[in-house]
């Protein structure tokens, strides 16, 4: 369980963040985790898998990529330990194949929206939409990003790091310059925690203001969501948990502490409305947000009615 543990540590201190990633370490790390437990019962080595599952799902409760990979990993059947394994591993390693095949085949369909010339503005650090903006500098169009600094955890510094090493002009901005800017931009491209079944787009705090920005500027709003960041659990009727994070991310403990009343809010998403968003971008097409429903019930295989989906 130790190692299980560190990689639980690590989504939840966010030294794996992303919510593709978190997935494909989910995944990893039950496959691995399943590959040394030792002999015994079936039973118990199941029982052990569902406590490995808890504990991951636990880790960050909004990017609704980790249960669903999590839920990809525990369908496994087996009638023995070992074939349990064998299968366990087959589809861990099934799912972090799709998904990184996912974030490249969002680029190629999502750069079909992108013209010559065009400058994107993006928010915090998300690998399918800055897989869009790569697509499309590799297929020859001049294009600029505005990105922005993603506080407080400064994701920003990430994409701009990234965009750089691809060779595509960026700006960096503070996050309160996104309507100042807006009159420059032609395209929003921004990534997604969560996708509900009507069509609303869980993403990093500050993306719901800037999609409204651009939607007052009657600019396109594109996610980049791959079908796993779907909710099925939202057709329950179930609200999509917004992680509030530690105070210390905003402001230092000893400086809070000069102050006798104040508090700090720290919310790590937010929700934009699909009224704002023009189109999702996933690795199976590109979909107006009121297809959602769609996308949990073929590719996720929840339906309405299907009430009782478990860890198993
Ligand atoms: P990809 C991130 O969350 C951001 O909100 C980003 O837009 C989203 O995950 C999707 O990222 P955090 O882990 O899966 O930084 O597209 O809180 O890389």
């Amino acid at each position: 369980m130790k190692q299980l543990s560190e990689t639980a540590q690590k989504i939840k201190n966010m030294e794996i963040r992303g919510a593709g990633r978190i997935a494909r370490a989910a995944a990893a790390g039950l496959r691995d985790y399943s590959q040394r437990i030792g002999i015994g019962k079936l039973e118990e080595f199941n029982n052990k898998m569902i406590e490995a599952a808890r504990l991951l799902i636990s880790t960050r409760p909004t990017a609704v990529s980790l249960p669903n990979a999590v839920r990809a990993v525990m369908r496994y059947k087996g009638d023995s330990i070992d074939e349990a394994k064998a299968n366990i591993k087959e589809l861990a390693d099934g799912f972090i194949l799709n998904s990184e095949s996912a974030v490249l085949k969002i680029g190629e369909i999502g750069a079909h929206r992108i013209r010559d010339g065009d400058t994107i503005m993006t928010h915090c650090n998300s690998s399918a939409a800055i897989s869009i903006m790569a697509a499309a500098h590799k297929g020859g169009k001049n294009i600029s990003v505005i990105a922005t600094e993603s506080r407080p955890r400064w994701q920003g510094h990430l994409t701009i790091r990234q965009l750089d090493e691809t060779g595509i002009k960026t700006s960096l901005i503070v996050d309160s310059a996104v309507r100042y800017f807006m009159k420059e931009v032609d395209l929003v491209v921004m990534g997604a925690d969560a996708v509900t079944a009507n069509g609303s787009v869980i993403n990093k705090i500050g993306t719901s203001q800037l999609a409204l920005a651009a939607h007052e500027a009657r600019k396109n709003v594109i996610i980049a969501a791959e079908t796993y960041k779907f909710s099925p659990k939202s057709l329950l009727g179930e609200l999509i948990e917004i992680e509030e994070r530690n105070s210390s991310e905003v402001i230092a403990d000893e400086k809070l502490r000069e102050f006798s009343n104040v508090s700090v809010k720290n919310p790590a998403f937010d929700v934009t409305p699909r009224e704002y968003i023009d189109l999702i971008c996933t690795e199976v097409g590109a979909i107006p947000p009121e297809m959602a429903y769609f996308i949990i019930k073929e590719y996720l295989g929840w339906g309405l009615g299907d009430m009782d989906q478990g860890l198993k």
